[in-house]
């Protein structure tokens, strides 16, 4: 008797001892990453880099597959941190706007007017609240690895010049899917409506809508003065940085070693993204202005006394949305941008 029981504690704790490691290696012959735009774009190629340092670097180990138009959920990109949460997407560069739904701190990119400058975004993403934001996102179940950039977002339209809130009066304008730009959208007297980027494709196309705001990468990235975009403002309202994400589940079944190199990876690929993103649309390097303009489009800065109308025109918007974001959140924020190094 005694023995018979020795042997069964020995067979489970053999048991045990070979399934557990054989688990944690189980890897997939595929990890499925989602992006929003195509893999032309900085975004995109922040993917590809990523991708395929892992790769390399895992011997195929890890072999991930990039899936352009947030198709893993039908083009809902305000769906996509949820279908990484639950495993139907492994993995992800995703937008803070577009997972703002779900981790309403996100929000704290959109408040119009906060990130005064490129060194802002850096003292907020390199700096306490990144590290913070980290936090929030792990806590909602997705493992974060590395900031990357969207970039500044500047309007466009069809009509006419915009120069001043007024000129934006009854402007048809589609917005990505954060209630936050309605809200500021329509303080500025225009009429917003949200829908996917899949859908403002078409509907910019067939003036179903009069405008829209994104980075000019993504401007030119998908021609956009092709389908009758040609009053562009660059008025940097907002800016979306990335974020590098594994789906927990995927992360704790990689091997200790490959964790690290996929980290160290995300880290290398979102700064080559940032600057791939950066480029021709900095005060040191407009290139990109030059080739926009070079398509018939009309583009307008704003000055000073021009900033500060737009400014003033969404302050209720940023005082609504503070403590939606998170009142001790936004005060650090401000903080680290007050001492930022310019
Ligand atoms: O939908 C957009 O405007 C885009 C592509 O910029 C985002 O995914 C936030």
């Amino acid at each position: 008797m005694k023995l018979h029981k020795l042997f069964c504690a020995a067979l489970v704790a053999a048991t045990a001892f070979a399934l557990a490691p054989a688990q944690a290696r189980e890897y997939k012959p595929e990890y499925k990453l989602s992006i929003v735009v195509g893999t032309t774009f900085p975004w995109g190629q922040g993917a590809v880099i990523w991708s395929d340092l892992v790769r390399e670097r895992t011997n195929g180990r890890i072999n991930i597959k990039v899936y352009p138009g947030t198709s893993l959920v039908q083009g809902d990109q305000t769906r996509e941190f949820t279908a990484i949460r639950q495993g139907v997407i492994d993995m992800a560069v995703g937008s803070t706007i577009n997972w703002s739904p779900q981790v309403k701190q996100l929000n704290l990119f959109s408040l119009p007017f906060l990130m005064p400058d490129y060194a802002a975004i850096d003292a907020l993403v390199q700096g306490e609240v990144g590290k913070e934001l980290f936090k929030v996102i792990e806590k909602a179940g997705v493992v974060p690895l590395a900031w990357g950039e969207n970039g500044y977002r500047q309007l466009s339209n069809s009509r006419r010049v915009i120069s001043k809130p007024e000129d934006m009066k009854g402007m048809k304008l589609r917005v990505v899917g954060s209630p936050l730009y309605i809200d500021t959208f329509t303080a500025l007297g225009a009429n917003p409506t949200q829908m996917s980027w899949a859908d403002a494709q078409p509907a910019l196309a067939s003036g179903a809508v009069d405008g829209q705001e994104n980075p000019l990468s993504i401007y030119t990235g998908a021609k956009l003065y092709d389908v009758a975009q040609k009053y562009l403002t660059l008025w940097n309202y907002v800016a979306d940085p990335l974020v590098f994400v594994v789906n927990r589940e995927v992360w704790e079944s990689w091997s200790e070693e490959d964790r690290k190199i996929v980290r160290e990876a995300a880290l290398e690929a979102a700064k080559k993204e940032i600057a791939i993103a950066r480029k021709g649309v900095t005060p040191e390097d407009p290139s990109l202005l030059k080739e926009i303009e070079s398509h018939g489009v009309t583009i307008t800065t704003l000055n000073e006394d021009q900033h500060k109308a737009f400014v003033e025109a969404t302050k209720p918007v940023y005082e609504k949305w503070k403590p939606r974001v998170g009142n001790e959140l936004v005060d650090l924020a401000e903080k680290s941008i007050a001492a930022r190094n310019k």
